[in-house]
């Protein structure tokens, strides 16, 4: 099943960056075309034939001052870069971030100076380019600040460098997809070892958000091992790492042989686990395949066709519930939106598992059935066939994915004790991923 590979653009990154590095990951499953499905912000990018995704490179263009002068009505310090571009910065800012070691400390790339020494309404006593194209500034005091042109740059408060800036720290730009998506594939075991490899695994799971990892040992501990080539992984009350089994006296409809409908995990807490490995340790002869679905992309269609719905879910608080023992006794409750807004009405989150939707609902009568009839409406459009990728683990595969995004379920199967089923699962969270990310990329670069 593993068969193209296929360019990936970058769209925000290339306005900005002078050099791209791109990595490879390879795409399985059907070879179609990604349908564009473009939305306000996030860019859908078409992925065709071989696919590389590119990693998002740091830029390493050279910048030099030209001139650079204080205008001291505005309080701003205007800098003319040699390529004939200009940056204004803040008198303010730049006293605040002068890089000396009286106001930094160096080996933590902290900030020493106190905002109690701050005087956020200081002028300049005198501006300079140095031999060496550094910015210089005395300040009334005679605290000199010496601003290195690259770093000057990258700080530019240009609306376009800010956003250049946010892509490449963030990788908020997002490839939306529906059942035609070739699963972004790659070696378990190239991960573990090879850096490149691990930063285009990385990349793929946070633009695409679900990554198929091959080759695996058929045996419990490796979500551990691959948490720990990103750092830790998120204990939760299910512990570590977690078996999916069918168990008696189940603590979770997860644990059963039944169908799990497409859910995110654990909206039962507020800030649900980002990311999510499941390794197959052993699958059912019959029946117990996954399905996944594109939570953004199908709440982009729900916006489109039921607008009604889509803001009924993005502000109603629902409540979830989850009681029992496991790693320890727990009765969590949590209030969530199914779908979470940022303040520029984009998607950044799905919450819904129905299991542990709480029977408790904490709205006034006239809001229960406009809820119900928005959740169908979602729920209908994440169960269209158009939008879901379907698929069976062999013992070894791992899955690697953004519990934020996508959901996910599997078919009810048929429990055996000759073979048992059984997935060992893990959870981490966005900051340690993209800390790991940042980290490769630096390094790989
Ligand atoms: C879960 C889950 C998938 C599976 O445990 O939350 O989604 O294939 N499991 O068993
Ligand atoms: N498990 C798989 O929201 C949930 O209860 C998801 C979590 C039991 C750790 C299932
Ligand atoms: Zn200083
Ligand atoms: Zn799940």
């Amino acid at each position: 099943m593993l068969s193209t590979l296929a360019r990936v653009s970058r769209p925000a990154l290339q306005r900005c960056t002078s050099t791209v590095a791109c990595q490879t990951v390879k795409f399985c499953r059907r070879p179609e075309k990604i349908p564009h499905l473009p939305s306000a912000r996030l860019t859908l990018v078409q992925l065709r034939g071989h696919q590389t995704l590119g990693s998002a490179s740091l830029p390493v263009a050279s910048h030099s001052v030209r001139h650079a002068r204080a205008l001291d009505e505005e309080r701003l310090v205007e800098v003319e870069w040699e390529d004939g571009g200009q940056s204004l910065y803040p008198f303010t800012w730049l006293r605040d971030n002068c890089q000396c070691s009286l106001c930094t400390l160096q080996s933590a790339q902290a900030r020493k100076l106190l905002m109690s020494d701050l005087d956020i309404h200081t002028g300049i006593n005198i501006v300079e380019v140095t031999n060496d194209s550094k910015l210089s500034i005395v300040w009334p005091d005679q605290h000199t600040s010496v601003f290195d042109p690259e770093w000057l740059k990258k700080r530019c408060f240009s609306l376009e460098a800010r956003q250049a800036v946010q892509e490449e720290l963030f990788l908020n730009e997002r490839y939306y997809w529906d059942s035609k998506l070739r699963i972004p594939t790659a070696n378990y075991q190239d991960i573990l070892h090879d850096d490149k490899a691990a930063l285009a695994w990385l990349v793929a799971l946070r633009r695409v958000g679900i990554v198929y990892l091959k080759g695996a040992p058929a045996e419990q501990g490796h979500v551990a091992r691959l948490a720990q080539r990103i750092g830790y992984l998120r204990l939760t009350f299910y512990g570590h790492t977690w078996q999916v089994v069918d168990k008696y006296m189940a603590n979770n409809v997860a644990y059963t042989s039944g169908n799990l409908s497409l859910h995110t995990d654990y909206p039962a807490l507020h800030f649900a686990p980002g990311v999510q490995f499941l390794h197959c340790i052993s699958q059912a002869k019959e029946g117990g395949d996954s399905e996944v679905v594109d939570g953004f992309h199908t709440a982009e269609e729900l916006r489109r066709e039921d607008p009604e719905a889509f803001r009924t879910l993005a502000s109603l608080l629902v409540d979830f519930t989850d009681t029992g023992a496991d790693y320890c006794d727990f009765m969590l409750q949590s209030k969530k939106r199914i779908i979470d807004i940022n303040d520029q009405g984009q998607v950044v989150r799905i919450n819904y598992n129905n299991a542990t939707r709480d029977s408790v609902l904490d709205l006034p009568l006239h809001q229960v059935q406009p809820f119900y009839r928005a959740l169908k409406a979602y729920v209908n459009i994440t169960k269209r066939p158009e939008n879901v990728v379907t698929y069976k683990m062999e013992a070894g595969d791992m899955v690697t994915f953004d519990n934020w995004r996508l959901l996910h379920g599997r078919k009810s199967y048929v429990s055996n004790p000759e073979r048992v089923r059984h997935l060992e699962g893990a959870y981490l969270d966005w900051d340690e991923v993209m800390s790991r990310l940042r980290v490769l990329r630096s390094s790989v670069n």
